[in-house]
């Protein structure tokens, strides 16, 4: 597979090409350095193992809460034989840096958000749809642990040579913008970050923007600089990075959930023995269920967190009547989707409908 992380790094620092090779050795030596400057924790005394596990969030964030509680729960339970050690965001490049990592098996664990994982699974992107899932966070949860979709994201990642362990939610998405959005007009000519899967630019450009893919280690930056008049994230997020400071508009369209996936080496799952892996399927299931309070709890404090230290924030709800025009315009995006993600890509959808639809009517 190839996961073009030379691209990314030329984009990023702009040098010229440089060898895969010399892409890799870059990669490794971040890592080590990163390790070695105490980014994470130095080796646990008596530890037999270290499980690397890299986060696409910065500390505090919902993915550092997962990864460091997945980290307390293993060393309990191997007795402190396994070392888990936490990457957070920024330590090991980008998101796509991370999955690099990943892929090449130098991490044995990392979050992948759809956001940026849907131009390597393109069909992922179907968790990026917008006024797909349910209104209740509660249902799309129960949506995520449905064996038929975990099933289906199986086969996905390790076509890809990954290896898919979990789907959380970390919220609904909110709009950060300078100026007031409360139809797809307002959207005209708006230069509005998204993450870089393609699907995310073809979104906005039907809501009437001008998309710019960065990574979220940018965005802050470009807002200040005007490169940018928005982005779009949950509300924890905002907070922690800091958005809320460089807009005005703080808007909830209640139009999509922030996903994110948490996968795995497939060369480190082939080498762990069947204890270890029962172990690390346990954990994994216990934080499903962990990890969903903790961000309705999160996401619940830092608004009110953003509220208090800028009132003069306009904090705003769309009505239903404002949702429609947008749940209208978003139509086009199906059609992309699907030409994105081919044959797959509709039946994943298909199985994610069905899946809502059904935990909808438990619920
Ligand atoms: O906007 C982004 O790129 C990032 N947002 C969150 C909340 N998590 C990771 C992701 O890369």
């Amino acid at each position: 597979m190839n996961l073009a992380a030379e691209p990314v790094f030329r984009r990023i620092t702009g040098w010229p090409p440089i060898s895969k090779t010399k892409c890799a050795v870059f990669l490794v030596v971040l890592l080590l350095a990163s390790s070695f400057f105490g980014c994470s924790k130095p080796q646990a005394e008596g530890a037999q193992e270290i499980w690397r596990f890299a986060i696409e969030e910065t500390q505090g964030s919902v993915q550092d809460t997962y990864a460091k509680r997945f980290e307390q729960l293993i060393e309990e339970r191997t007795d402190g034989e396994v070392d888990v050690v936490v990457y957070p965001y920024g330590t090991l490049g980008t998101s796509d840096h991370i999955l690099e990592q990943l892929h090449n098996g130098t991490l044995d664990f990392a979050m992948s958000s759809p956001g940026h994982l849907g131009k390597f699974i393109p069909e992922v992107q179907v968790f990026l749809l917008h006024f797909l899932m349910s209104d209740d966070e509660a249902v799309n949860i129960c949506a995520l642990q449905k064996p038929e979709v975990r099933a289906f994201l199986d086969k996905l990642y390790l076509e890809k040579g990954l290896h898919f362990l979990s789907a959380i939610s970390e919220g609904a998405m909110a709009w950060t913008t300078r100026e007031a959005v409360r139809t797809p007009d307002d959207f005209d000519g708006m230069k509005f970050r998204v993450m870089t899967s393609p699907l995310l630019i073809a979104a906005y450009e039907a809501y009437g923007a001008s998309p710019t893919p960065l990574p979220y280690s940018e965005v802050y930056s470009a807002l200040q600089l005007r490169m940018i008049d928005g982005q779009v994230n949950p509300v924890f997020a905002i907070e922690e990075m800091s958005f809320y400071e460089v807009t005005d508009w703080l808007i909830f369209p209640n139009h999509a959930y922030f996903i994110a996936t948490v996968a795995g080496s497939p060369k480190f799952f082939e080498r762990l023995s069947p204890s270890r892996r029962e172990l690390v399927e346990h954990v994994i299931n216990q934080l499903q269920g962990e990890i969903e309070t903790i961000q309705q709890r999160f996401n619940r404090k830092r608004l009110e967190s953003i509220e208090e230290r800028k009132p003069e924030m306009n904090v705003v709800r769309l009505d239903e009547a404002q949702r429609a025009r947008f749940r209208e315009a978003a139509a086009p995006m199906r059609k992309k989707f699907i030409e994105l993600a081919g044959e797959r890509g509709q039946q994943l959808l298909r199985t994610l409908r069905a899946a809502v639809t059904d935990c909808a009517a438990r619920n």
